[in-house]
């Protein structure tokens, strides 16, 4: 029996587990108590990583699709089939013939984060979708312009604020997410012994709103007024106080003239929160010692993604909050942060390519996920034939799912990297599996840029697998579509890779020693970091190193053309006047927005029986109002339809929600053919994302609006 030590890699928590285990067997899981950051918590789906481990259905060999039925076959036979398929269509069709999604858990697979861009690079397709674009992409972009990285995003000081303004987050049941801060509830309630005071904004009364001082039941995709409201305030009653802030800003009294459309009066009735509460709200923010204004998905899947997210930032500029103690900082990682060298001002721009079919750019090298199917679709030059997954579940995650499904049905050529024959992964023709967690190394290179202390933790593979690592996987399919073939010598790619990122860093590789894949990567990426630290440091520390709080980073941080922080970039203020026009605009009777559960993981941990059990139910909120309305009784079958489809799920009461919204969990839908989960299938739910209108997205940034959907909802005949 041993115990290793590790940070789990399910969310944005990284909080540190003790696994018991027996060889490959896992015994039990727990929090690991001497953790720096996390101190022991963990939440259900950290104990379930002995039922992942140990889940039948998940993938141990290459699947290989032959007359429509998936064979095992070795890896070398898998490789075959990709080289014999994807290269002659490359070839025929050019490099943007093949597209690629990235899902979610590439952001926690140091594999895929450190090798996968070599691998799409060498794919060379201006079709690269990910799972950003249906989440935080707005924030990259507003990011990019205001402070010229799209990842110098501001992080809540949590430990240190006296007030929280959180609106479209939900970190009590998630989490947390652009905010890295195990046991959130400990954090949360620390605000409150303080003194502090936390104010949250979501249309459903959730279980971050119940431990808040107060909550604003915000009518759905309306954000942006409310933010642009509280600005405009803080400019009409003269609130605003940069402070230290003053010399490193540039465009406050052009926010002050935008903003001015947007009194509380004539906002107030379409946000649904009183022209009284904006204001109280905005004195309060300007009034506080320190204050944070924090906005997550709620905010950034929505029509006005990137001008909410943007508002989000002016609001802790104008206060003076940005980049001071107990307001929204810069955190600063101890590796492969790209903002820690100063004096990089290349600044950030987007749409250098567009989309073809819809026109819409790019954004940080990708495009809206949204677009997909008609790139499949649509015949002409550039048309989509092949498609790589790695590690996501598109026909279920993005919208207008059913049309995307129809797309992946026409493909030439479909290759998955995923664990689980899913809804998305059975359309593939070769599924090429990867290592759980535990048998794999560790290290949260974005979560640790996003953290609200500066923390650093590295793990080591725990077990033994007998199936190749991902980054292996990843470099033979660099291999292939290098024309080296899949039987290229890896080990010379990972030697050339590392000797780049080395020259890069102005280090020497040899630095790193006789390690290879990641580890040496990691090594040297901590060598040249801001810190004094190796990889054999953290690896003699296993429950972390804190770097301790978080230290103001201006104006070294900055890296826009100017050198300071660009509040008014014509790039986001092109988009206020749609917003200016959303003021005439009468609201939806009923629109959907979604909500996550907390043993829940997006698409991919409903096979897993100990995370089905309970409260975790695929079921439509409705407010009691409604429903009598409606004529619907709770558990009633409803009806809900939306531009791009319809679905039938049972209702459940609840004055959570506010009247005229329904909300309905994401991920759901599985039990569909060809699929194997025995867990997933009985606890099947329904796919929300049949109702997400691929049409409808953030004007800038081209994400998918997944809250606020128009739809229409009745009793199911
Ligand atoms: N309506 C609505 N839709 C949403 C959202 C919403 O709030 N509402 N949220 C959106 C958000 S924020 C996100 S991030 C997306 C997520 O969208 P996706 O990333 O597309 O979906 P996931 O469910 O995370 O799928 C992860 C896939 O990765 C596989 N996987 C898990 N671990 C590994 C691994 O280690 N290696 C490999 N190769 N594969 C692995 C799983 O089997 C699964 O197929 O969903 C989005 N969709
Ligand atoms: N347990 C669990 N944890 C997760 C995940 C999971 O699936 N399950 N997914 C992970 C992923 S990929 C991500 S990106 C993060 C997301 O982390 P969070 O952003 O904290 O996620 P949610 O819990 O979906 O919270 C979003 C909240 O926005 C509210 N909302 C909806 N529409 C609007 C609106 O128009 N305005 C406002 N103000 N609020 C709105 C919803 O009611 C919901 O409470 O969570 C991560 N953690
Ligand atoms: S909160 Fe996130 S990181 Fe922590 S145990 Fe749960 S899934 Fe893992
Ligand atoms: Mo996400």
């Amino acid at each position: 029996m041993s115990t290793a030590i590790v940070t789990c890699p399910l969310c944005e928590a990284t909080c540190g587990l003790e696994v018991e285990h027996d060889g490959p067997q896992i015994t039990a899981v727990r929090g690991d108590k001497l953790d720096v950051f996390s101190q022991g918590y963990i939440c259900p789906k950290g104990v379930s990583f002995k039922a992942l481990h140990d889940d039948p259905d998940r993938l141990t060999t290459p699947l290989v699709k032959r007359d429509d039925v998936f064979e095992e076959v070795s890896w070398d036979d898998a490789f075959a089939e990709i080289e014999r398929r994807l290269l002659p269509l490359r070839e025929k069709y050019g490099n943007n013939a093949v597209a690629i999604y990235l899902g979610n858990p590439g952001a926690h697979n140091l594999g895929s984060l450190l090798y996968g861009r070599v691998l799409y690079k060498a794919l060379g397709t201006q079709n690269i979708y990910t799972a950003g674009t249906v989440d935080q992409v707005p924030k990259h972009f507003s990011s990019g312009y205001l402070f010229g990285d799209p990842l110098t995003i501001p992080i809540p000081d949590l430990d240190r604020t006296s007030y929280l303004l959180l609106l479209g987050a939900n970190p009590l049941v998630s989490n947390g997410s652009l905010m890295t801060a195990p046991d959130i509830r400990g954090r949360l309630k620390g605000i409150r012994t303080r003194g502090g005071r936390i104010v949250v904004v979501d249309p459903r009364r959730t279980a971050t709103a119940d431990v808040a001082d107060e909550h604003l039941a915000i009518r759905p995709g309306t954000d942006a007024l409310f933010l642009a409201a509280l600005t405009q305030v803080l400019f009409a009653d003269k609130l605003g106080d940069l402070g230290r802030l003053a010399d490193h800003v540039l465009g406050v009294d052009e926010v002050g003239e935008l903003v001015a459309p947007f009194t509380p009066e004539a906002v107030a009735p379409i946000i649904g929160i009183t022209a009284d509460d904006i204001r109280r709200v905005a004195r309060a923010l300007a009034a506080a010692e320190s204050a944070a204004v924090y906005g997550r998905i709620g905010t950034t899947v929505q029509s006005f993604g990137t001008l909410a997210s943007w508002l989000v930032d002016v609001l802790n500029v104008l206060t003076g909050n940005l980049d001071r103690a107990g307001g929204a900082m810069f955190p600063l990682g101890a590796a492969g942060q790209t903002n820690s060298v100063p004096g990089r001002r290349r600044g950030f721009t987007h749409g250098r390519w567009r989309s073809r079919v819809r026109n819409l750019p790019e954004v940080m090298g990708e495009l809206p996920v949204a677009t997909l199917a008609e790139e499949i679709l649509a015949p002409g030059d550039g048309q989509v034939r092949a498609l790589l997954t790695v590690g996501g579940n598109p026909c279920l995650s993005t919208p207008n799912s059913d049309r995307l499904t129809a797309a992946v049905e026409q493909l030439d050529f479909m290759v998955s990297l995923d664990v689980y024959l899913n809804e998305t992964s059975r359309h593939a023709d070769v599924i090429l599996p990867g290592p759980l967690p535990l048998a794999r190394a560790h290290f949260d290179l974005l979560f640790y840029q996003l953290s609200v202390r500066n923390i650093a933790n590295w793990t080591a593979p725990a077990i033994e697998t007998e199936l190749p690592q991902e980054w292996q996987t990843i470099l033979r399919l660099v291999g292939i579509v290098t024309g080296q073939g899949a039987d290229a010598d890896i080990s010379a790619i990972d030697d050339f890779i590392a000797g780049e990122s080395a020259r890069r860093a102005g280090l020497d590789v040899e630095l790193a020693g006789s390690r290879t894949g990641p580890a040496r990567l990691v090594d040297l990426m901590l060598r040249a970091g801001p810190y004094d630290v190796t990889l054999a440091d953290l690896e003699a520390a296993p429950h972390g190193i804190d770097f301790g709080p978080l230290q103001p980073r201006l104006p070294d941080v900055l890296s826009t053309p100017s050198g300071k922080i660009e509040l008014a970039p014509p790039a986001i203020t092109v988009d206020v006047p749609r917003l200016v026009a959303e003021l005439e605009r009468p609201p939806d009777p009923f629109v959907l927005i979604g909500r996550r559960q907390l043993s829940s993981n997006n698409s991919w941990m409903h096979n897993l029986a100990p995370l089905v059990r309970g409260s975790n139910r695929c079921t439509a909120h409705l407010h009691p109002d409604d429903a009598e309305q409606l004529g619907l009784a709770d558990g009633a079958l409803a009806l809900v339809r939306s531009r791009t489809g319809q679905i039938t799920v049972p209702i459940e009461i609840t004055d959570t929600v506010r009247p005229g919204v329904v909300s309905i969990p994401h991920g759901w839908g599985h039990g569909l053919d060809g699929t194997r989960g025995s867990v997933a299938s009985s606890h099947a739910g329904v796919n929300s994302n049949i109702l997400a209108d691929d049409l409808l997205i953030d004007a800038l940034s081209g994400t998918a609006v997944l809250n606020g959907i128009p739809i229409e909802i009745s009793a199911a005949k």
